[in-house]
């Protein structure tokens, strides 16, 4: 695919075409783990593969996005913690500003390092709104940037954030609750935040059945990203790509 991930996400968004992107974690996979959630990947024919993680501590960013560009043309989305992660190998960048934080370096001080390194890349780069959401435990991601996660029960705080983001000019929305977080982001959130802006919005953190999956979309969600639930049971890449994927009137969930 050329480079039009934005494109494609926003014109999905237009036809009410709900996504599913599963999150690779460099630090959590080997090859041949790789290879086999592609092939499930292609036969569930989920959207996007993000790579990425707050902290990634193997070098082999790369190596893992070359690897799945080399097996499929399902495109590849970079989902960096660092400029350290940065890499042309993938399709597009989420070039994350964390709004929800108050970590400047965060919201601009890596991306002013970055950005002459992609200036030079052949990458699509994505302005991304960054909101961390508390699910319940510290993640990792809120350990490494040092930040506080929006609360729960605060849709409004959330609302509020995301006009700031869209104000801002950013293109993407990302509510995160973390990498194994113990609960997702609330419907009422998702709700609350589709009610004030008009940006394609991507959900994640946390959604471990099917059925969250579907009523995180049917909620407002644009763009579902899953991890550790397939890391745990590669399989569930089926069930969440039906519950994405299913008309949302006709969806019999098993
Ligand atoms: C984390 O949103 C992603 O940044 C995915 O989270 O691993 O909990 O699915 P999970």
């Amino acid at each position: 695919m050329s480079k039009d991930i934005f494109s494609f996400i926003s014109d999905s968004r237009q036809k009410n075409k709900k996504l599913l992107a599963v999150l690779i974690d460099p630090d959590k996979v080997d090859l041949p783990i790789v290879k086999m959630l592609v092939e499930k990947g292609v036969e569930a024919a989920v959207d996007l593969f993000f790579v990425g993680g707050s902290l990634v501590t193997e070098n082999n960013m790369k190596q893992v996005i070359a690897y799945v560009k080399e097996l499929c043309d399902i495109p590849v989305v970079l989902f960096p913690g660092s400029p350290i992660q940065l890499t042309e190998a993938a399709d597009a960048l989420l070039f994350l500003s964390l709004i929800s934080g108050r970590n400047p370096d965060l919201l601009i001080g890596k991306h002013v390092t970055a950005a002459p390194l992609l200036k030079n890349m052949d990458i699509e780069v994505i302005p991304t709104a960054y909101m961390l959401i508390d699910g319940g435990q510290p993640t990792t991601a809120s350990y490494i940037s040092n930040t506080f996660p929006i609360p729960h029960n605060k849709p409004s705080i959330a609302a509020c954030t995301a006009l700031a983001g869209e104000f801002l000019g950013l293109k993407l929305l990302y509510m995160d609750s973390g990498s194994g977080a113990k609960r997702s982001v609330s419907l009422q959130m998702i709700r609350a935040v589709k009610d004030q802006v008009n940006l394609p919005i991507i959900i994640g953190g946390g959604i471990r059945e099917p059925e969250q999956a579907y009523e995180v979309c049917r909620a407002g969600a644009d763009l579902v990203v899953i991890g550790t639930a397939i890391e745990e049971d590669s399989d569930m890449i089926f069930k969440m790509a039906k519950a994405v994927h299913s008309n949302m009137e006709s969806l019999k969930m098993e």
